[in-house]
């Protein structure tokens, strides 16, 4: 195992980076911004070293001055958390030509899902199902990509090869509009990810959103560890995300992990992993694959009882994954409430000083959050600021414990999005379960004030 890890993240995930290297008996070192000097995360961990103002290219971006700290502080491993450089190839292969070990998947596996095509083409090779589309890249030739659209069937929707998580895509209803759509997509892609390259897929109207979470070693051992649903989400924002997904079949579950997992050790994937699907008519389609650890692992994490980021340390040392799918068992259900700085309704950020933070606490309830009374939110970075997670034997005993550490929660000072959630808990659908991604937008819609 490791003496020492660095963590190139900052808030809840740093702080959770920082929990599971404790418990393993491993040194951490943190490095962060000038706006998250006085966060107590940084206090808390071995080491804390300041890597730059406020701005994220110049801290939590810069990659130069986070290798050249896991140098000076001997540290053996970086953990990459989520967002920021963690699915950045380069980085990854930056640091391990530094002679340090990436704690994720390889730069060829972080490259192969960034470009969406080359991760689809993948996926369809791996017998994993992925929504009807264009073979590959879309050509230049107006022609054959009227014949292609013709052939998937309207509506069908244009995404960048390069984007993902909801960048760079238009949907298209008629084949008068599809060149023009291509054009622009094409374009904008190109500017804002360096490749014009695009593909087309059939526009699922009223998908739910489940994903896999999966964990593989260097020892051609994969697993899956589950499903999430994490349908509930506005402007490609996730804010509830539940596991398992409920009225989806066992069985039908079951066939698409055990393709994730086999698709993984085609691949040679090491680490954590995420596969996306849509999910519609009792159907799955795969659309991205995540090569981070989540925001929502926890509430895999309760079903399973397995440490994710404990896993993902104990697999980059080289150790084997320490069960068989078989011994993989599920228990209860498990429900996550991202917390946010910001107006529940109009979902404008509100950073400053939090005057008062009262975290809920009682059987089945989990608080991951860097927050406390006195931190100040840096309005510099996303506006989450922690996460309730309920465990229960059953999705309504998981809504009842949300439902009494919402009422519990004091959080003063900042504006968050605790209102809005204490209402989702009580709404009709979502309490009967399964509703789709377009469904918050509609609520929004429906309860304006
Ligand atoms: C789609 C789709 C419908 N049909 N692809 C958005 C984020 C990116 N991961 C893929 N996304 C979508 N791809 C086809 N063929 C609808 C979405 C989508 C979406 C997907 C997941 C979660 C929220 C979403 C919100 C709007 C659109």
């Amino acid at each position: 195992m490791f003496k020492k890890i660095l963590i190139a993240n900052r808030g809840e995930i740093a702080l959770r980076i920082q929990r599971a290297c404790r418990e393993m008996g491993v040194k951490s070192v943190v490095v962060y911004s000038e706006a998250d000097r006085d966060a107590k995360y940084v206090k808390l961990a071995d080491e804390a070293v300041c890597i730059g103002p406020a701005a994220s290219a110049q801290s939590y971006l810069n990659m130069p001055a986070i290798i050249s700290t896991a140098e000076v502080t001997d540290a053996e491993a970086i953990h990459p958390g989520y967002g920021f450089l963690s699915e950045n190839a380069d980085f990854a292969e930056r640091v391990e030509q530094s002679g340090f070990t990436f704690i994720g998947p390889t730069p060829e596996s972080i490259r192969l899902m960034g470009d969406k095509v080359s991760a689809k083409q993948t996926m369809i090779k791996a017998g994993v199902p992925c929504v009807p589309g264009s073979e590959g890249a879309l050509p230049d030739d107006p022609k054959e990509i009227i014949r292609q659209g013709r052939a998937i069937g309207y509506p069908v929707i244009i995404k960048a090869a390069g984007g993902g998580g909801g960048r760079g895509m238009r949907v298209v209803h008629t084949e008068a509009a599809l060149i023009h759509a291509v054009q622009t997509t094409r374009s904008e892609a190109g500017a804002a990810f360096g490749n014009a390259a695009v593909y087309m897929e059939k526009f699922l109207e009223n998908p739910r959103h489940i994903e896999i979470q999966v964990m593989a070693d260097q020892h051609k051992n994969a697993v899956w560890l589950g499903e999430r649903d994490c349908s509930m989400q506005r402007r490609h924002q996730k804010i509830i995300e539940e596991a398992p997904a409920p009225g989806i079949p066992r069985r039908v579950i079951e066939k698409i992990g055990d393709r994730c997992a086999a698709a993984c050790k085609r691949i040679g994937y090491r680490g954590a992993g995420t596969f996306e699907f849509l999910y519609e008519n009792g159907e799955f389609y795969f659309i991205e694959m995540n090569t981070r650890v989540q925001v929502e692992h926890p509430v895999t994490e309760l079903v399973t009882g397995i440490d994710i980021v404990q896993m993902q340390i104990r697999v980059a040392a080289g150790e084997k994954l320490p069960f068989t799918q078989r011994q993989i068992q599920m228990h209860g259900h498990a429900i996550e409430c991202r917390i946010n700085a910001e107006d529940a309704y109009k979902f404008t950020p509100s950073p400053g000083r939090i005057t008062a933070w009262h975290a809920p606490g009682g059987p089945g309830v989990r608080v991951d959050s860097h927050a406390y009374t006195n931190y100040f939110v840096p309005p510099n970075y996303d506006s989450m600021i922690g996460k309730i997670i309920t465990h229960g034997d059953t999705r309504d005993q998981a809504v009842a414990r949300m439902r009494i550490a919402l009422s519990e929660t004091v959080v003063e000072g900042i504006q968050t999005n605790i209102p809005l959630h204490r209402e989702l808990m009580v709404d009709a659908k979502f309490v009967e379960g399964g509703t789709s991604i377009h469904y918050l937008e509609g609520w929004m819609s429906q309860h304006k004030r």
